[in-house]
């Protein structure tokens, strides 16, 4: 097994975070490929992702020439791949609640993702007051809040289900916006953020994007299309 994964800016691609913090903090095997977030036609981004995802969209992981893409089929595919590497906890509840976390991240929080996109290296603390304004900026929030809280109790901590697991993973990029644009968050919820941001994958991950100074203009479709 020979796994490469597919990924776009450490900056600003918070899916792309998602499996790489995973497999670097579990420490699975894998070669990285950054493809810059450039969608338009001709770029290197659209053939290069094309030629591997119908879907040409990052991350895509590929097992000897065998292509899986999206977040949740990734995480799922590493799931079986490694089974006693912990992807999802180990007690059958608490892996069901896992899962119903990150398909909770992957189909929602649009008004955080639209109004608070990631951008590591950014610090927006003007942004962040007037998203944390909106009502369905507050309403995700408030969301985040109940589930983050409710999880590190049940659990005891320190992740959200005890020891790291996908769920911490896909809740990353979260951790990184509510940090880079200053969103009115609990203590416990705060502590959380500052547990995440202490992990040594997600201390490469915003290390490597720091690095980058790769930035992409505003009206350039990625940031126009905002995730
Ligand atoms: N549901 C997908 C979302 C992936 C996604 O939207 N990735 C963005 C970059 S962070 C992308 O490749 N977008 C390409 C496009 O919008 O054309 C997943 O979970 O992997």
């Amino acid at each position: 097994m020979a796994l490469q994964l597919f990924i776009g800016n450490k900056n600003y691609s918070s899916w792309s975070m998602r499996p790489w913090v995973l497999m670097t903090e579990l420490g699975l095997p894998f070669d990285e490929t950054l493809v810059r977030l450039d969608f338009s036609e001709g770029s290197a981004f659209r053939s290069t992702v094309g030629r591997i995802n119908p879907a040409v969209r990052v991350p895509v992981l590929v097992d000897d020439g065998f292509a899986v893409w999206d977040t949740l089929a990734i995480t799922e595919y590493l799931h079986e791949a490694f089974p006693q590497a912990g992807v999802w906890p180990a007690a059958a509840r608490d892996r069901a609640r896992a899962r119903s976390l990150c398909a909770e991240m992957h189909s929602g929080f649009s008004a955080l993702r639209t109004h608070c996109p990631m951008n590591i290296e950014a610090r927006l603390p003007d942004a962040g007051a007037r998203a944390a304004a909106r009502e369905d900026v507050a309403r995700d929030l408030a969301r985040i809040e109940a589930m983050w809280s409710e999880a590190l109790q049940a659990s005891g901590g320190p992740m959200l289900f005890g020891a790291f697991s996908a769920a911490d993973a896909f809740y990353a990029p979260v951790c990184a916006r509510i940090r880079g644009y200053a969103l009115p968050v609990s203590a416990t919820v705060q502590a959380y953020i500052e547990r995440v941001f202490a992990l040594k994958s997600v201390r490469r991950w915003e290390a490597e994007a720091l690095l980058e100074r790769d930035f992409i203009a505003e009206d350039e479709p990625y940031r126009t299309r905002r995730d």
